[in-house]
């Protein structure tokens, strides 16, 4: 088996135009693999550390740090994931990667897996697959296209981060991701027949302004529509509130969440209440942090009373309230808070850290959905990923712009080659 000869980093930019950390692993036969770290906007608060600079900008701290895990890892077999993510976390020695840096240590991480897999001559999908011990049977992802952006991510008033449309027809993503671009290009039209702006947001969403929240809603139904599917059976809605980004904690009685758009500040029934009406509405499947990440005894509440409603399953995602963090998943699992995570691995900072968080999540019946970060590159790493677990569900953003696309683009190309 071939051995890590040497790792590099160097400083590149992501779609926000920050710096970010990009990682080449280069191996004793002179094979190499790259890859680069994405970065969050509306971040939780128990992710893990990404270093930034003094200047908070840079991540030079972050490159540098490579060389000592370059030189600690220097001869180390590179077929063993487990092994070189347990290395680099003795070697940080903190509880949140804080001292090398989550980005720094993901680059590694990710760079190492893609050199394994080039080191045995198989596809990125299929290495992970074997090599993780995931069901092999072929998952076609539906696609969660955000094609509305607000919160965080734009600067409309919008409160809700991303509306998202969801293609499910067949078990085919190329029909999905085709659906999904065309209705992508409806609601642009929609919009401007309407005198409402087409700009867009950090995911290539549009971002115009609107009446309230529930505005966004009908604009989807109406766009997919116009596109000739059927809302609640070939296209669903997906919602990202963010709703850590919404909590004040300034009332004195437990804080409150305050809804930009109407003016209005609510509890978590009231919200719970908000959406149980939005899901009666519109075809909505999957709520992602409806409540703010430690407010556990309105997720339980939210996730009892709407995980059904009229027959309908609905998806209660977290996502600042797991933070890809097995210690967090397992304690949500038990207190039965949602049904559902988003996985992101630079929350964690390593992908065996990431894998150990899908296999809780799916043992114990939860949907793990695998997700971009809102700054990315064009790596495609987690179109990958979502086809070696079988997890059936990726957000990648709208299908449009570069570093977005780069995700779809590389999953037609996985499912063209396994279907011949
Ligand atoms: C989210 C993500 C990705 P960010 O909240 O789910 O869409 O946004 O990367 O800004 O945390
Ligand atoms: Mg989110």
């Amino acid at each position: 088996m071939a051995t890590i000869r040497e790792i590099k980093a160097r400083e590149i930019y992501d779609s926000r135009g920050n710096p970010t950390v990009e990682v080449t692993v280069i191996l004793d036969n002179g094979k190499m693999a790259k890859a680069s770290v994405p970065s969050g906007a509306s971040t939780g608060a128990h992710e893990a550390h990404e270093l930034r600079d003094a200047d908070g900008f840079g991540v030079k701290k972050a490159v540098a740090n490579v060389e000592e895990i370059s030189n600690a890892l220097k001869g180390n077999e590179i077929g063993n994931l487990w092994e070189i993510d347990k290395a680099m976390m003795m070697l940080d020695g903190t509880e949140n990667k804080s001292r090398l840096g989550a980005n720094a240590i993901l680059g590694v991480s990710l760079a190492a897996a893609r050199a394994a897999a080039l080191d045995k001559g198989m596809p990125l999908y299929r290495f992970l697959q074997k090599y993780f011990e995931f069901n092999e049977d072929y998952v076609a992802p539906k696609p969660l296209l955000n094609i509305i952006n607000g919160g965080a991510h734009a600067d409309n008033n919008v409160d809700v981060q991303e509306m998202m449309v969801v293609p499910v027809m067949g078990n085919n993503f190329t029909k999905r991701i085709e659906a999904g671009a065309k209705i992508y290009k409806s609601l642009k039209e929609v919009l401007r027949s309407r005198g409402l702006a087409t700009m867009i947001g950090d995911e290539g969403g549009f971002a115009p302004n609107l009446e309230n929240n529930e505005a966004g809603m009908v604009l989807l139904v109406e766009a997919i529509e116009k596109a000739g599917y059927i809302p609640g059976k070939d296209v669903f809605i997906a919602l990202d509130v963010a709703a850590t980004e919404l909590y004040k904690e300034t009332d004195g009685q437990g804080g409150y969440y305050y809804i930009k758009s109407q003016g209005v500040s609510l509890k978590a029934p009231q919200m719970t209440g908000m959406y149980f009406q939005w899901i009666v509405d519109y075809p909505i499947f999957s709520i992602e942090d409806p409540l703010a990440e430690d407010d556990f005894e309105g997720w339980a509440n939210l996730k009892e009373r709407l995980e059904k409603v009229d027959g309908r399953k609905i998806q209660i995602i977290g996502d600042d309230l797991f933070v890809t963090n097995p210690a967090r998943i397992k304690d949500g699992i038990s207190k039965k808070l949602a049904n559902g995570a988003i996985i992101k691995y630079n929350q964690i900072g390593t992908l065996t850290e990431t894998v150990e968080a899908i296999k809780m999540l799916t043992k114990a019946k939860f949907q793990p959905i695998i997700s971009h970060r809102s700054g990315e590159t064009t790596d495609d790493f987690i179109a990958d990923l979502v086809v070696a677990c079988g997890c059936g569900q990726i957000k990648s953003g709208a299908p449009a712009r570069g570093e977005r696309v780069a995700k779809y683009n590389r999953l037609l190309e996985i499912e063209a080659e396994i279907k011949s």
